[in-house]
């Protein structure tokens, strides 16, 4: 799958929702220009099962919506207060901070009004799909993730940030993954194993984030380094930037090993788009 292909599907699938002002302003987070990885791992993966693309287009549109949600709504002034987003104004800087919290609920909701779409697998792996999906941006994941990485006094120490990475930032990257193998129709040992390799690219990730949020400008970055002006502890400022420059390539590292050793699936597509992630620069 072709990033601009999922674009189009990403457009036509929001364009159907009815015209408003919370639609426009979904409109223009979703379609901003984000990586996209999370559909393109997905995509990845049910090509590597040999499932045609279509099987995977309802949930990789919903995993983008619910990112962007994300992203809308941590930079909002109760938040992380950032005034540049995928190299343009933040939703709310856009239109306003009602409507950018609606276009998040939206984006959020009509993510799983997208993802039970999905066509070409039984009712039960769809229904798996969305409990994935569900809890993994949910309460015990990424909700419960930014809600950690809010309180200062949770971070105490390299583990207690590595559990605030896991679901703040690993649970959306494990999500497409394990939902990959699940439509697949995996065995739930390889589902798991899936899950596990996710979390692992998770941190990578995330450490990577945090290199790059030191090392680049904002421009270079397409969105403000709010790290800093936050007086955020990350992995660099615990860990220093060599030591998480190490342990972020060692986790990709044995992630594609892993990857690589599954049975069944041809591994190429995913290792190389993760590949070009690991060596991304913004
Ligand atoms: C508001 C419930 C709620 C959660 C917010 C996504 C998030 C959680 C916060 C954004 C800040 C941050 C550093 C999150 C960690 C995950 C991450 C690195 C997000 C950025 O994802 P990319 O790089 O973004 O895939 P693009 O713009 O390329 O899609």
């Amino acid at each position: 799958m072709k990033k601009s292909e999922f674009e189009e599907k990403l457009k036509q699938t929001a364009a159907a929702v009815k015209d408003s002002r919370v639609k426009d302003a979904m409109l223009y987070s979703l379609m901003a220009g984000g990586k996209r990885i999370r559909p393109m791992m997905l995509y990845a993966v049910t090509e590597g099962y040999g499932l045609p693309a279509e099987t995977a287009d309802a949930f990789a549109c919903a995993l983008e919506m619910i990112h962007t949600y994300s992203l809308i709504h941590d930079d909002l002034p109760a938040m992380d207060n950032d005034d540049l987003r995928r190299g343009r104004l933040t939703c709310h800087k856009a239109f306003d901070e009602a409507t950018a919290i609606l276009a998040g609920d939206g984006l959020l909701t009509y993510a799983f009004e997208t993802a039970v779409k999905t066509a070409g697998v039984s009712a039960e792996q769809v229904l798996e799909g969305v409990r994935i999906l569900a809890g993994d941006a949910g309460p015990d994941g990424m909700v419960l993730g930014q809600c950690l990485d809010m309180q200062e006094s949770v971070l105490t120490d390299w583990e207690a940030l590595q559990t605030i990475h896991h679901h703040k930032t690993g649970c959306l990257l494990s999500a497409p993954l394990e939902i990959g193998a699940v439509l697949a129709g995996c065995d739930a040992e390889t589902c798991g194993l899936w899950r596990q390799i996710g979390f692992d690219i998770g941190l990578a990730f995330q450490l990577q984030d945090d290199i790059l949020d030191v090392e680049k400008t904002a421009a270079e970055l397409g969105k403000s380094n709010s790290d800093e002006r936050n007086e955020k502890v990350t992995g660099v400022s615990l860990l220093g930037i060599e030591k998480a420059r190490t342990l972020m390539n060692q986790l990709y590292d044995d992630s594609f090993a892993k990857i690589e050793k599954i049975k069944g699936f041809e591994s190429d597509a995913l290792t190389g788009l993760l590949r070009e992630v690991q060596h991304r620069n913004h």
